[in-house]
């Protein structure tokens, strides 16, 4: 029986001696050298009795390490469930429990604070380091090389990835071996990567970006990735003239265009810049045509869907639109109230429908029926038109989330740890614009009567339970929220009120 997503991505690379990554100091990973390494980290999942089909958790720093150990899940049959690094003890320990994973693999320097979760029943924890070195890797020193790959089908779970939900409780959602392949072959051949391609990853490897979209697509055309352990301007700098093509979030444009030493001439040997995750903004797509003579492709997807729309590779980049529909998604626009399609041109709810669309949301059969349609219809939470000329605009959202950086923020998860907090009545967080982040996050905070809470206090109890990445980058008191007939907090009317608070008017 074959394994798919393992033969496409990663078996077909087996012996060759051609490099795969080139790493922050110049060191080549050729892939002979990654599928070693893959091959030995599944021995060492198999033989600590992981069966396909259960889950491995991994919280680790950006490195080769890293990503073999995602190769190896998929050669063994084991559902990689990465997470992002900025998680606390309280986020991970839900996702442990949530996921049922058998194995979290996390850095050493967190081993002590993660210890609880090693001690929950049937959890192992164990350590991979950016080094290479930890206990996974002790492991799979003494193993052998070659590992029989594990027969999968289509419709086997490949990867858990949880996206935060509107009321506060992240979903997991199932992503099948078919999803990753489909959209992976699809956007190879519409972006025309080959392999000549040298991609620049500057991406964290725990989010469908930079671990689905770039790393796929790159191995299933045979090209390279320059593999830097996050975004560093002066890097980003320094390796473009080595690279053919970059994907990044808007952030990553913006804050190269505000660099002086970002010049074309850096540009001359790139083919492609892709951008996803946020809207970018169409003076930000000018900015850069202007900077470099490019102009940058912008496509839209989603954790639960992998990419759904691409500007064109040929033909009309639009700026400010996600371009068309890929070959073989299908895309409407709705009205959210009848779920009947809205007359052409006309804004609504985006609803996707193919085989980049998930399974569901793990063990959660009420929310995957609210948002997965029977006819296969995904709701997306995304409010969108489509122009005459079939060009996807994305006007807003009709989910409560925040963008910050790429990173999907739900203000609800914030606000259950701001309303718990001494002299705290109630709260509302909302998103307002940030030059950098794109938006950014705002606490108000309604007082009990006749208290003046100590906002310091609150902003350290959000830090000690949330991610850097969601903590309010202001905290401001109010007397009241304003309320609609229904008593629903009327949170546009505050997003109107704050928009300037981090940007000139
Ligand atoms: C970092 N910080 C953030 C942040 N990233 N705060 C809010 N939003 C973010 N996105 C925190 C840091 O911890 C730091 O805290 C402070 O903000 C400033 O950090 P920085 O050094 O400026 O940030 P940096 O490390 O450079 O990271 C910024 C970034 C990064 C934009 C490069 O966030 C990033 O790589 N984003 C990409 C996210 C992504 O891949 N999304 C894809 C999701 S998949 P302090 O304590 O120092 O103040 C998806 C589907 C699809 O959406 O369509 O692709
Ligand atoms: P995530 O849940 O992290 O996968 O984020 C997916 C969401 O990011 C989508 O539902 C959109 O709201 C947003 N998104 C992704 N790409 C784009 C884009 N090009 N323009 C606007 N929003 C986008």
């Amino acid at each position: 029986m074959s394994n798919p997503l393992y033969d496409q991505l990663f078996g077909k690379h087996g012996g060759q001696t051609t490099p795969f990554l080139v790493l922050e100091d110049g060191a080549v990973v050729t892939h002979a050298d990654f599928l070693d390494v893959a091959a030995r980290f599944a021995h060492v999942l198999t033989r600590a009795e992981m069966s396909p089909g259960d889950r491995l958790a991994a919280q680790v720093e950006k490195s080769s390490w890293a990503l073999a150990l995602y190769a190896a899940c998929v050669q063994s049959g084991i559902v990689f469930l990465p997470l992002n690094t900025a998680y606390t003890v309280d986020e991970l320990t839900y996702f442990i429990e949530d996921s049922g994973a058998r194995t979290l693999v996390c850095d050493a320097s967190r081993k002590g604070a993660l210890a609880a979760i090693g001690d929950l029943p049937g959890v192992r924890l164990e350590t991979l380091n950016p080094d290479g070195s930890g206990s996974l890797a002790d492991q799979a020193e003494s193993m052998p090389t070659d590992y029989p790959t594990i027969g999968r089908e289509e419709s086997d779970l490949a990867a858990l990835l949880y996206t935060s939900g509107t009321t506060g409780r992240s979903k997991g959602a199932m992503l099948t071996q078919g999803n990753l392949l489909s959209n992976t072959l699809i956007l190879a051949e519409s972006w025309r990567f080959d392999a000549r391609d040298v991609l620049l990853h500057v991406l964290p490897i725990f989010h469908t970006h930079g671990l689905f979209v770039a790393t796929n697509v790159t191995l299933v055309a045979g090209g390279s990735m320059i593999f830097l352990p996050r975004f560093d301007l002066d890097q980003v700098i320094a390796r473009l003239p080595d690279a053919t093509t970059l994907m990044g979030v808007p952030t990553l444009y913006t804050r190269l265009l505000d660099a002086p030493g970002f010049t074309a001439d850096l540009t001359r040997d790139m083919r492609l810049f892709i951008s996803g995750s946020a809207p970018l903004l169409a003076e930000t797509h000018a900015r850069f045509e202007k900077r470099t003579g490019h102009r940058i492709l912008e496509r839209y997807g989603m954790t639960e869907t992998n990419m759904n729309t691409s500007n064109p590779y040929d033909g009309e980049r639009r700026a400010g639109t996600v371009g068309f529909p890929l070959p073989g998604v299908e895309l409407r626009i709705t009205d959210p109230a009848t779920g009947e399609d809205v007359a052409a041109g006309n804004v609504g709810q985006i609803e996707v429908r193919g085989p980049n669309v998930f399974k569901g949301y793990w063990q959660m059969p009420e929310k995957t029926a609210a948002e997965l349609r029977p006819n296969g219809f995904f709701i997306t939470g995304d409010i969108g038109r489509v122009e005459e000329d079939g060009y996807v605009h994305i006007v807003g959202r009709n989910k409560d989330v925040i963008i910050s950086g790429g990173y999907n923020i739900y203000p609800k998860e914030i606000e259950l740890v701001l309303d718990e907090q001494p002299g705290v009545l109630e709260s509302a967080v909302i998103g307002v614009p940030h030059a950098d982040f794109g938006e950014t996050v705002l606490g108000l905070i309604v007082p009990d009567p006749d208290v003046d809470p100590d906002l310091e206090t609150i902003a350290g109890a959000a830090a000690a339970s949330l991610a850097r990445f969601k903590h309010p980058r202001k905290l401001l008191v109010v007397d009241e929220l304003p309320r609609n007939t229904m008593g629903k907090v009327q949170k546009n009317l505050l997003r109107e009120k704050y928009k300037s608070l981090f940007v000139p008017a």
